[in-house]
């Protein structure tokens, strides 16, 4: 089932004076459609590799499935972010969060803007929610859009391919470490995971 571009909820000048609907008529429909375009195809890439059996270019379509995996699904969320005559400040559960986490709705607000002031080249400011162990808010930037991961996704299995992870035994043989971890997968964990 391939990605398709979401529609905004509100019309392309619909944000005017703030954001022109010049920007948004070409972040909208040419950038962000090029990502999910870039997406379908980088998951045809990996689904033809896995037919053939031959993965000698996983790097490259996970890097892109990475990469436009992120800039569409963040871009969903930005569109979802915003409305015309927005701004004020939040209220009830995410007001008392944002409290409990940056001290103040004015501190929340300085730390996010600072922080993406501050990302190094292109990027976002997330403010996100860790929601796996304390539920406790964040502000991350993101370089890009991706480092190699796709926002909005929640791991499922992961594997640690640090060396710590397995050079005492297999030293620079990471394929065969990497093989020895399929025997010792829980997947009534992941399962857990994946219906929670
Ligand atoms: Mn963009």
């Amino acid at each position: 089932m391939p990605h398709l571009l979401p529609s905004l909820d509100y019309p392309y000048e619909g944000l005017e004076p703030h954001i022109d609907a010049q920007t948004m008529h070409l972040h909208h429909d040419i950038h962000h459609k090029a990502y999910v375009d870039g997406l379908n195809n980088a998951e045809t890439k990996l689904a033809e590799a896995r037919e053939k059996g031959d993965f000698a270019l996983v790097k490259h379509w996970s890097r892109e499935e990475a990469f436009h995996g992120s800039g569409h699904f963040l871009h969903a969320i930005f569109w979802k972010n915003m409305k015309p005559n927005g701004g004020g400040a939040p209220t009830g559960a995410l007001a008392k969060a944002l409290e409990r986490d940056f001290g103040s709705f004015d501190a929340f607000k300085a730390q996010f803007l600072a922080a993406a002031n501050a990302v190094e080249g292109s990027g976002w400011a997330i403010l996100a929610c860790q929601c796996d162990n304390d539920k406790k808010l964040v502000i991350l930037q993101a370089e890009k859009h991706q480092n190699l991961t796709q926002w909005s996704v929640i791991p499922l299995l992961a594997i640690d391919v640090w060396e710590h992870a397995y050079y005492l035994k297999y030293q620079n043989k990471r394929a065969e470490y990497t093989k020895a971890f399929m025997n010792v997968i829980n997947w009534e964990d992941v399962s857990a995971r994946f219906a929670g």
